[in-house]
């Protein structure tokens, strides 16, 4: 193999003139990622060539020269941090640099690593067609030029592609017409005309202070109020210069190891909980700060919390009218149809007091929308409009944009447009099955947009050159996910947009901006620092869902690099952190403080209409109980309640924020009764003091203010083996009624044998050895096999329907299954609902794991059903 530095005959010494590659890579464009992309594969001594639509280097720098434009994440960080030389070489003159400045550092780079002699510019590459027979791409350009290459990187960026002006009679326009995206590189004299801005995203944003400083008068033409912070641009902020100073290597892996690819403290602190104080100093900090992570970190919980998104809004709204003299505009520039951070915020420098200038006006286009634009200008369904020019600042057909619009054809002839007609489908974010040996950097499914580029350009750029060093090391030639993976993938993708407010806006996340778009969430939203974590675990599995092959042999290590629910991800990682003793090595008195402990730790869940705190009589003595009743007029269904723990761990008030939960969703009166605990009364104790409490209940409904013969057992865990107990016995004893029973991950029988035992032995909360502790102070094992003890082992025909809760990663999952199936061939109705992603815990973890809510939801669902469905007593 040939590792020249620089060559230009691809790493199998081939020259394009027989079956082997003309180079080893092709790049598709010459912006930050495709800059250092090149740096580094000619670094490891592959060939390269880099082809650029743009007569000169800097990709989105390149084009995006409108008045204003400037970076939004500040320069100490918006900066290759690849090289501390480099990194010496070069000092920013401000926060925020300026188009012009950003664009000199890219061509300062290029010319620093003699990288122009390798890209060809003035050549679009217009199709890229991959051979199943060579295993080579043929790559085509606008040029009329066919390169052959090994492998192919699309570097084209995230914003690249501008979106059609998609505004009727939009080319009748006789004035001057500007787009921000492609603003003319000799500049634009506006003085003393009458100038429309359409659009007020970030480009919006940016270019109209300084539109207003020419122009005679400016209309701005507003459809959505986007949420701005003021830049407060300076030199660059002293802090984040000084943390450099003393350790920049520290400073830098800080930022790849953080949320967004900038070092930030992060904070626990609640919207909902915090003090007036304390959110109000929390806020101006981030005002002040003038950074996007700042405002979009005030509180922990503002990215997935409404309430709390909302006080954040609702503070930048207050700074806005005081900003603002004329209150009705103030009004219409405040956004209020969506939260903040769903669209991406902007930083502007004297954005709102633009408005308070005599020749700026807003139109607000909710109140007036466009009709037409016409020859003179624009007609909206109020007035009529003369300009001389047009600014368009309507954005971009974002994150795939650049990607489809290349006809690249992968296996078989499929290119990626008709892949991914219905939105990306991607493994890492970086490949996609049926496409070997192609990579897209910052691509749908990876952090980009909502990071800092910098950061995770230079991470993509570090893991494909890593993986192609890998495979000539290992004699591999094609690299393709396989679909286990991609799906898994798309799948967490899914799963991490899931749990946050972003879904809920019209943005271009979203892919809404554009009409006809795939709406799916395109980036990554579980943070630079998880992405990493994963690309790198991937590596460090030899490839964990890729298929390898060439010359050295074949590989494929197939699976899913992340499986658990992204919040069940986290909390496992902070137990993990506080390295917890494992319950089963105290006492049994010692893990109830412990549990008691944390239980007043969490938050207490959604808010009931009454809490009633009572007793009951059981056989051997009096049972407590707590009543949580909805706030809606009664009387109510009932769901009569056990906690989990083991038999051994918990009381009435230990599950409550799922029972509070319960109550809300369900509109049901839940009564969380305690039983007897092991080890101080073994089985069947608990069992006993279950059935005593079932027949109270049932008894006494009315009083409970609960409708007689409408109640379901419901139960977590160990109390999900007592519902199935008690319910088997409410069948043979002939009462009371029992219209249904809820086992939620049920511990349902005591064999401990079972796949889902030894899968999920260790590392998701229910260990096996803990499982063990449990069963040894509840039950002698000559009593385990009893019914009373393992419902399964029971006789199951004639009993109420069903709904049968199982985790994926609980030691517990596969006996509820098994609960379920067995019930279901008696000729029980069965409902199982199986939580992907989910522990043996973190369903019951109300407020903490937000994915748990929509199962939650699930089963409230089915439950209101048999509670409200009319049946035959
Ligand atoms: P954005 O953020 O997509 O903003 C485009 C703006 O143009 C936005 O206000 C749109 O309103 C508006 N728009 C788009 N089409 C129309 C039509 N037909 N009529 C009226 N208004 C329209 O693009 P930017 O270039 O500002 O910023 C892109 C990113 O670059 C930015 O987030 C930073 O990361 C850098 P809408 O919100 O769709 O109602």
């Amino acid at each position: 193999m040939s590792h020249t530095r620089g060559a230009r005959v691809a790493a199998d010494g081939n020259n394009g003139t027989s079956a082997g590659p003309q180079v080893d890579v092709v790049v598709v464009g010459a912006g930050f990622s495709g800059l250092y992309l090149l740096h580094r594969l000619r670094a490891e001594g592959f060939s390269v060539r880099v082809f650029e639509a743009a007569s000169d280097v800097g990709g989105t720098w390149f084009w995006n020269r409108y008045p204003g434009a400037r970076c939004d994440i500040p320069t100490t960080d918006y900066t290759f941090g690849f090289d501390p030389e480099l990194e010496r070489e070069w000092t920013w003159s401000e926060k925020y640099a300026t188009q012009p400045e950003i664009l000199r550092y890219l061509q300062f780079v290029t010319d620093r690593y003699d990288l122009r002699r390798d890209i060809t510019f003035d050549a679009r590459v217009e199709g890229a067609e991959w051979d199943d027979k060579t295993g080579l791409w043929a790559v085509r350009t606008s040029t009329g030029e066919t390169v052959s290459c090994r492998y192919y990187v699309m570097a084209t960026g995230c914003l690249s592609v501008p979106k059609a002006p998609d505004i009727e009679g939009a080319p009748r326009f006789a004035g001057e017409v500007y787009f921000t995206s492609r603003w003319p590189h000799e500049g634009v004299d506006l003085t003393g005309k009458r100038v429309a801005v359409v659009g007020t995203g970030s480009s919006g944003i940016q270019s109209i202070p300084l539109i207003a400083q020419q122009a005679a008068q400016l209309t701005v033409f507003q459809r959505t109020p986007n949420f701005s912070i003021p830049a407060h641009n300076s030199p660059a902020p002293a802090d984040r210069l000084g943390r450099l100073a003393a350790d920049r290597d520290a400073y830098r892996t800080a930022g790849k190891w953080s949320r967004g690819g900038v070092p930030m403290e992060a904070t626990d602190i609640l919207g909902g909980t915090a003090s007036e104080d304390v959110r109000r100093e929390r806020f101006e900090a981030a005002w002040e700060a003038g950074e996007l992570f700042a405002i979009l970190g005030v509180f922990a919980d503002q990215g997935v919390d409404p309430a709390s998104n909302e006080i954040v809004s609702e503070m930048i709204r207050e700074k806005l009218r005081s900003i603002v003299d004329d209150p009705e505009t103030a009004e219409a520039l405040c956004p209020k149809d969506h939260y903040l951070g769903t669209k991406r915020p902007c930083l502007d420098s004297g954005y709102y007091a633009t408005f308070n200038l005599p020749h700026v006006r807003l139109v607000d286009l909710r109140k007036s929308p466009i009709t037409t634009i016409t020859e003179a200008g624009i007609d909206t369904a109020g007035e009529s409009y003369e300009f001389d020019a047009i600014v368009y600042a309507t954005g971009f057909d974002a994150m795939t944009g650049a990607l489809v619009g290349v006809d690249v054809a992968g296996r078989g002839g499929v290119t990626l447009k008709e892949k991914w007609a219905d939105g990306p489908s991607t493994y890492l974010g970086l490949t996609t099955a049926g496409f070997p040996n192609f990579f897209a950097l910052t691509g749908p499914g990876s952090p980009s947009v909502l990071s800092n580029m910098a950061v995770s350009i230079e991470q993509h750029v570090d893991w494909v050159t890593d993986s192609l060093v890998d495979l000539r090391a290992t004699g591999m030639t094609r690299i393709e996910p396989t679909l286990l993976a991609e799906d898994g993938w798309n799948q967490h993708v899914a799963d991490c947009a899931a749990i946050t407010l972003h879904p809920t806006a019209n943005s271009w996340y979203m892919g809404a901006n554009v009409p006809g778009k795939p709406r799916v969430f395109y980036p990554y939203i579980g943070g630079v620092d998880n992405y990493r974590a994963a690309c790198d675990e991937v590596r460090a599995r030899d490839y964990l869902g890729f298929r390898l092959s060439g010359p050295g042999g074949e590989q494929c290590h197939d699976g899913v690099v992340r499986r658990l629910q992204p919040d069940v991800a986290m909390v496992l990682s902070a137990m993990a952190q506080m390295e917890l003793p494992p319950l089963e090595s105290m006492s049994p008195p010692e893990a109830r403080a412990f549990m008691e402990m944390s239980a007043g730790m969490r938050p207490p869940g959604p808010d009931v209409g009454e809490v009633v705190d009572g007793v009951l009589p059981g056989p051997a003595g009096e049972l407590e109980y707590r009543l949580f009743r909805p706030a809606s007029p009664g009387p109510h269904p009932v769901v009569l309640y056990f906690h989990g723990g083991g038999w051994v761990l918990g009381d009435q008030v230990s599950d409550e924020p799922l029972c509070r939960d319960l109550c809300v969703r369900t509109d049901a009166v839940v009564v969380s009764v305690n039983y007897r605990h092991a080890p101080e009364a073994r089985c069947p104790a608990a069992a006993e003091d279950a059935w005593a409490a079932l027949q109270w209940v049932g008894a006494h409904a009315i009083e409970l203010g609960g409708i007689p013969d409408d109640l379901v057992l419901a139960g977590w865990s160990a109390g999900a083996n007592l519902v199935a107990v008690v319910t088997q016995r409410a069948r043979d004893e002939g009462g009371p009624v029992v219209r249904g029973q809820l086992l939620l991950t049920p511990a349902t029988d005591s064999s401990m044998d079972t796949g889902s035992f030894e899968e999920n032995a260790d590392g998701y909360v229910l260990t096996a050895p803990l499982m063990r502790w449990f069963w040894d102070h509840y039950c002698d094992p000559g009593q385990r096999t009893e019914p009373t003890a393992a419902p399964l082992r029971g006789r199951l025909d004639g009993l109420p329907p069903a709904i049968v809760v199982t985790a994926e990663f609980d030691p517990l999952r596969d006996e509820g299954i098994a609960y379920a199936e067995a019930l279901r061939a008696a000729g029980v109705p069965v409902e199982h609902l199986a939580a992907r992603g989910h522990t043996h815990t973190s369903l019951t973890m109300v407020g903490v794991v937000l994915s748990g809510a929509r199962v939650r939801e699930e089963i409230a669902l089915r439950l209101g059903a048999l509670l409200r469905e009319p049946v035959e007593v």
